[in-house]
């Protein structure tokens, strides 16, 4: 089994890329031949600042090692690194309807939120599609935000499958938690370009000054709470083990409690949850040249993938 996960290098990874997506890639690592990568190309859509782009870039390569993924069991590289993608999205183009497009929910969503609408913006599942097709990708772990545009891949496959034979494999979205995005700080979709972000590997201080940031309405502290669309317990149930998560949601039911008491006790789940990782991290942080250099290694190893792919495509579509 082939497993494909990427990430975009739009800021530095967070709780919802990590319960979205980098625990259950670090999972499938055992069980099949698993590539992760950090989708720079599509990062352009977004960031401007070259400097940002690579610093990301390392810190998120940095994150997934502490955070448990093995460069030897798995392939971890850029996306600009493999040349081929680019070419592939162009070849997916010709066949993909503006419709298929027009219909993607998150392209609105970032347009609503102000972004700037550029063709890449408009065309990045087409991109996504390259980057899933070009591997033979059996599963694809992604958060529940992407699911649509799993859709998109699969549908252009197919229609490469109808006009030219079985070229390409049709990929399937593993989505670890089908209720809901994770929440962030102002309750929207946790999401790097919108500022409500809990980053894996913040500073004590800093951690807590977000997490006691978060919106909330203003029930009395003696009144029960809310519990529908609360970001304290969206985010607290994956931190919490479930009788901790049980109780926090029979004390938000039973009122006499206040938000500030909630908050204390998600910031100091979040904290320890991520502590083993926090050490880790420190070791590849130290050492920013192996981390580069395991970017190239896995570059070299996810190329090697694409070429029976890419050959399979070409002859088929009249390009060889
Ligand atoms: N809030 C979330 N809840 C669950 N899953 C999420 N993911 C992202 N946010 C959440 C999943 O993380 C993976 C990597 O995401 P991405 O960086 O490629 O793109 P994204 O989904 O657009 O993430 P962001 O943080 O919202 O980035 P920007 O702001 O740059 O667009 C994906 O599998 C995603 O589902």
């Amino acid at each position: 089994m082939r497993i494909l996960s990427g990430i975009q290098p739009t800021g530095l990874p967070h709780l919802g890329n990590y319960f979205g997506m980098m625990k259950s890639a670090i999972e499938l690592q055992e069980t099949g031949d698993a590539l992760y990568f950090i989708a720079d190309l599509h990062a352009l859509t977004t960031v401007r600042d070259p400097e940002a782009l690579r610093h990301n870039t390392r810190e998120i390569a940095i994150d997934f090692l502490a955070c448990g993924l093995d460069p030897v069991k798995s392939c971890l590289f850029r996306q600009s690194d493999i040349t081929c993608i680019s070419e592939l999205s162009w070849i997916l183009s010709t066949v993909t309807p503006m419709g298929l497009l027009e219909r993607c929910h998150s392209y609105k969503d970032k347009l609503a939120k102000g972004l700037h609408a550029s063709l890449g913006l408009f065309s990045y599942p087409v991109l996504m599609a390259a980057d899933i097709l070009a591997y033979d990708s059996d599963v694809v772990p992604v958060g529940r935000d992407q699911k649509q545009h799993l859709e998109v891949t699969r549908d252009i496959a197919v229609k490469i499958n109808e006009l030219y034979g079985e070229v390409f494999k049709l990929p399937e979205p593993l989505i670890r938690d089908e209720s809901a995005a994770i929440p962030g700080t102002d309750g929207a979709k946790m999401s790097k370009s919108y500022g409500n972000t809990l980053e894996l590997f913040l500073e004590e201080a800093p951690l807590k000054k977000k997490i006691m940031g978060i919106q909330t309405d203003s029930t009395p502290v003696e009144a029960p709470k809310p519990i529908e669309g609360s970001a304290i317990l969206g985010i607290y149930r994956h931190v919490a083990s479930p009788s901790d998560y049980a109780e926090m949601e029979a004390d938000f039911l039973a009122g006499g409690k206040g938000y500030g008491d909630f908050k204390k006790r998600l910031f100091a789940a979040v904290w320890e949850y991520f502590a083993p990782m926090r050490e880790s991290r420190k070791r590849f942080a130290d050492d920013p040249a192996e981390v580069d250099r395991l970017l190239r290694d896995g570059a070299v190893r996810a190329t090697s993938k694409t070429l029976p792919v890419m050959e399979r495509m070409r002859r088929a579509i009249g390009l060889l």
